[in-house]
């Protein structure tokens, strides 16, 4: 036997059994393809050639001391123990992350690791040995001897300071490439020497500018990173590695922790403004905030730690990339959607007709979650359930959990159920990778993995970023109280840039004078600024922009659109593609409209609407659409997608529409009112020049979006300078259908109502619907931007009382009051002035045209349509057309305690002599639900009302002998 010969004998008999059948297995994969199998089966059988067919471990030492009977006993063992090796590697893979290094502080029981533990199998380190190591590990990039190694290997990787989280990944693909990341890619990375000391120099920086603000402004708050400094370089790396693959926006949203920071760090915004900030910011101890004791003032109309703010970062020789951080309210989470909405607005262009053309690429958003809110806040589940929802979806969000453990003085245990503060993310198969706040470098690496992601496959990624919270909630807070155990271990645990500035000397990386120099330099650049802002403690607070008084004398915006324009975008609005069916008995209800222009017809609510849309689009001015089933409208009176009853097919005659000169997307929303209102709103914070409307499917449901309307819609510009035309479409009015389907609660937005934040509107005729969407379009964009409220019909849509003739589109303009026709003609017989807005205006409207006999000379109706501003000239010049008036009396459906009444009531005060003209109210009384959920008794108080407004006071009084 030659001595090659012996070689592969020998060789060869290392393989017997269920490991012999492993190998020809591999051989045949080879001889297809010898890049296929690993390199040492590669070289093995380059060598070789083919394994034996048959078990030559007749002649091993093994295989020699086995009988053939129990030989087959042997074989089914290790078959046995081969399928249990690939148990093990998958639970490696699926609950590694329950024995990884993830607790900085050690404060989790150490959880079960047996999934992960060869013994739980019956495996021993021996057994393993004798398995090869694909077993284990297919594929693997490591020359490994056998499975033993490289479970070791697994092991290592999926319990070190990256815990991963894929096992809900369901698309193949995906979870190939995140098991090659975690696998491959992130062990085989090392950092650069020039990328470790600049790492150290931004953990530096975040823990150096905590440690400056605190020595400095004592007593202040600023809900510090420490204990979390990584937040700063990851997300700094995250906005960089966007950058770098064309976004040319990134949206950030985050709460109050660290914030300052990222400013400062992320956003590029200089030390010393943020210095000035706090200087004029003097610790007033009035009221709590946050929580805490002791309020800071910042310079804005805002605190500190809840603005955003913008930077432009130049990529290339030419592109920008703009870095928005939103403007937060304290309300944990509710920025979320208003960030989806940037970075939706900032993707789409909106200038051709048709659905805009979204470009996923153009721009990705960041949010920074704390560990209780991301866990507790509803609006969290709200804002994911967009990340694949056509009319909703960016493109992928990058979310990082700030996790500091703990909430305020909340411990995770008593704020969530779920094993990880991440797992909701689950649901909606968001890869989650959990990473231990003290090791900046496999941080980065997940900020690297986390962009490649959301690059490559436009969605959600999701880093749980693990530390601690060195203060308390905020600097001025004893968590000691509460927490005295864990403070303990944090006051004797190192800081990250200690800790990772230890490491760099210890492996050689740096010297230690490199080390202290590094900090030296980020101490003086702080002292520096501070020494130019020193002395400047009154520095002008910068100003902020705020609307222009609203002038009702300035020149009212052209309205109007002349009847022949209006003619042709109505028969344009009634083509459909040639072979489209549209379903026969919406295409009769359609084809009415087309003689709805001529004389002697009438143009209806819906109708309107289309009409007022195309006009706006013919102006440019592109418009989005959305809430629930805005399509065809909750009372069926849109329609504006068709649906071919044949094939399904879907048409907008909007976007063929030949005069279009710009986008118009319309979306059915997710049932949501909160995270679309909040989506919907950023969207047109960020595209400002767009018509951004959102309908509510009932008014009564907009209460579930109440934060975003306080915090943001109603606020935003006083708190923030932060513009929006936002329309808010909701359908109000008493019908009998009970306490749920009436009120939009309108008293709350009058309530809301100061400083010109927004108009709020009840109408009573489709022009003017009309007309005010094209003056709020006019709006966009400019000055006198600022969001419309609007009360919507519902039985109103189809009443012959609100539709309008054409020339009230084509002429005029939006009317604040309208006076009802026929009533006050003799200005000297008005002693009864009624004022009422919206349905019951209508209400009135029917009842005197079935009484035209009875004299109501002494009567005279105004509808007010816009409530907010108060058109309070318009309404004087009326009263004082009367000059026997003695009453003005307030109308509303609405119980007493809401609608408009307890607005209008001081407002109509102001404006009469009180020693000759009473202020009354006629509508039902104070209720704690606002309508009955009896029809009968609707009917009766509502006849009851409209009786009370239209009967004279004296007559009545006489009549029923009082
Ligand atoms: C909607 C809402 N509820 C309550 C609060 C009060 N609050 C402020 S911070 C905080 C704790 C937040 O904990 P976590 O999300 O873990 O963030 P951390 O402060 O620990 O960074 C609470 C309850 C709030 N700001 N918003």
């Amino acid at each position: 036997m030659s001595v090659d010969n012996e070689k592969m004998q020998a060789t060869w008999q290392q393989f017997f059994g269920p490991n012999l059948g492993y190998i020809q297995e591999q051989y045949e994969i080879y001889s297809q393809d010898p890049q296929a199998v690993s390199p040492q089966y590669r070289e093995l059988f380059a060598q070789y050639g083919a394994p034996p067919r048959t078990d030559a471990s007749t002649t091993s030492n093994a295989a020699s001391e086995l009988s053939q009977g129990n030989a087959k006993a042997f074989d089914a063992s290790m078959l046995k123990k081969a399928i249990a090796a690939g148990q093990l590697a998958s639970n490696i893979r699926a609950f590694g992350h329950l024995a990884a290094d993830i607790d900085p502080l050690g404060l989790s029981p150490q959880a079960s690791a047996e999934m992960i533990e060869p013994a739980t199998y019956g495996l021993t380190a021996d057994d393993l040995k004798l398995l090869p190591p694909d077993c284990i590990w297919e594929d693997a990039p490591y020359a490994f001897n056998n499975a033993w190694e490289a479970a070791q290997k697994l092991r290592e990787i999926y319990t070190g300071p990256i815990a991963f989280e894929f096992g809900h990944v369901h698309a193949e693909e995906e979870r190939k490439w995140l098991n090659k990341q975690a696998e491959t890619v992130i062990p085989s990375t090392k950092l650069l020497a020039s990328e470790r000391e600049s790492l150290l120099r931004k953990v530096l920086e975040a823990e150096q500018f905590e440690d400056f603000l605190q020595r400095t402004f004592v007593g202040q708050k600023r809900f510090s990173a420490e204990g979390i400094e990584s937040l700063i370089p990851v997300t700094d790396e995250i906005v960089h590695e966007l950058t770098n693959d064309g976004a040319r926006h990134i949206a950030m949203g985050m709460a109050h922790r660290g914030r300052l920071n990222v400013l400062a760090h992320v956003l590029g915004k200089p030390y010393g403004n943020i210095f000035a900030e706090f200087h004029n910011s003097p610790n007033k101890n009035l009221i709590p905030s946050e929580g805490s004791i002791g309020i800071n003032y910042g310079w804005t109309g805002d605190v500190k730690y809840h603005l955003g703010a913008n930077r432009s970062v130049q990529s290339g020789q030419t592109a920008e990339t703009r870095i928005t951080l939103a403007n937060n309210p304290s309300h944990l989470e509710y920025v979320n959607p208003v960030v989806g909405g940037f970075a939706r607005a900032a993707q789409e262009d909106r200038s051709k007709p048709g659905y805009p053309e979204q470009n996923l690429d153009s721009a990705a958003s960041i949010v920074i979650h704390g560990d209780a809110a991301f866990s507790g806040e509803g609006i969290v589940a709200e804002t994911l359930n967009f990340s694949n929802l056509k009319g909703y979806m960016s493109g992928g969000t990058i979310h990082i959990i700030a996790n500091n453990r703990i909430g305020f003085t909340t411990e995770s245990h008593d704020s969530r159920s779920t094993h990880y503060s991440s797992d909701l993310a689950k649901g909606f198969e968001i890869p989650i990778v959990h990473v231990n706040a003290d090791d900046p470098e496999a941080c980065i690496l997940v900020a690297r993995m986390a962009s490649q992601y959301r690059t490559l496959f436009k969605k959600d990624f999701l880093i749980d970023l693990i530390g601690y919270r060195r203060y308390g909630h905020n600097e001025t807070d004893d968590p000691e109280t509460t927490q005295p155990l864990i403070y303990k271990k944090v006051k004797a645990h190192s800081p990250v840039a200690s800790l990772y500035s230890e490491r760099l000397v210890r492996e050689g990386a740096l010297s230690a004078e490199g080390a202290d120099q590094i900090k030296r330099d980020v101490v003086n650049k702080l002292k520096t600024a501070y020494e130019q802002v020193k002395g400047q403690e009154q520095r002008n607070p910068i100003q902020q922009s705020h609307p222009k008084e609203f002038n009702p004398a300035a020149p009212k915006p052209v309205t109007a659109v002349p009847i022949e324009k209006l003619r042709q975008i109505n028969s344009n609005l009634l083509k459909w593609p040639e072979n489209f069916k549209v379903y026969g008995k919406l295409q009769r209800i359609l084809e009415r409209r087309a003689d709805a222009l001529n004389d002697g017809e009438k143009v209806d609510w819906g109708q309107a609407e289309t009409l007022a849309f195309a006009s706006i689009l013919a102006d440019g001015t592109p418009i989005r659409l959305s809430g629930q089933d805005v399509e065809r409208a909750t009372f069926a009176h849109r329609n504006l997608v068709l649906h071919d009853s044949e094939t399904g097919d879907t048409f907008c005659p909007l976007h063929a529409l030949p005069e279009a000169n710009a986008s118009f997307a319309i979306h059915n929303s997710p049932l949501s009112e909160a995270g679309v209102l909040g989506l919907e709103y950023g969207y047109n914070v960020y595209a400002p020049e767009t018509m951004v409307i959102w309908e509510a499917q009932y008014g009564d449901f907009v209460n579930v979006a109440q934060v975003l309307i306080d915090q943001f819609i109603s606020a935003g510009q006083s708190k923030w300078a932060q513009r929006s035309g936002l329309v808010m479409l909701m359908p109000h009015g008493f019908e009998g259908q009970g306490p749920e389907h009436s009120s939009a609660r309108m008293e709350r937005f009058l309530q809301l109502s100061g400083e010109e934040n927004w108009t709020v509107a009840y109408l009573s005729s489709a022009a003017q619907y009309f007309h005010l969407l094209r003056r709020q379009a006019s709006i966009l964009n400019t000055q006198e931007a600022r969001p419309l409220i609007m009360m919507a019909p519902k039985s109103m849509i189809r009443n012959p009382y609100v539709a309008s003739p054409a020339e009230k589109l084509s002429e005029g303009t939006f009317q604040t009051v309208i006076e009802q026709p026929g009533t006050g003609p003799n200005a000297k017989r008005v002693e009864r002035l009624v004022l009422c807005t919206g349905k019951v205006a209508i209400d009135l409207a029917e009842e005197l045209d079935k009484t035209p006999d009875i004299d109501r000379d002494w009567l005279h109706i105004v509808r007010v349509e816009q409530l907010y501003p108060f058109p309070k000239q318009e309404v004087k010049a009326i009263m004082d057309r009367f000059p026997n008036l003695s009453e003005v009396l307030w109308v509303q459906e609405e119980p007493k305690n809401m609608g408009a009444w307890s607005y209008m009531e001081p407002r109509l005060r102001e404006l009469v002599d009180t020693s000759k003209v009473t202020v009354s109210y006629n509508g039902r009384p104070k209720r704690s639900s606002p309508a009955s959920g009896y029809q009968q008794i609707h009917v009766f108080e509502q006849q009851f009302i409209i009786n009370q407004a239209l009967v004279q006071k004296k007559k009545t009084a006489i009549k029923s002998g009082r």
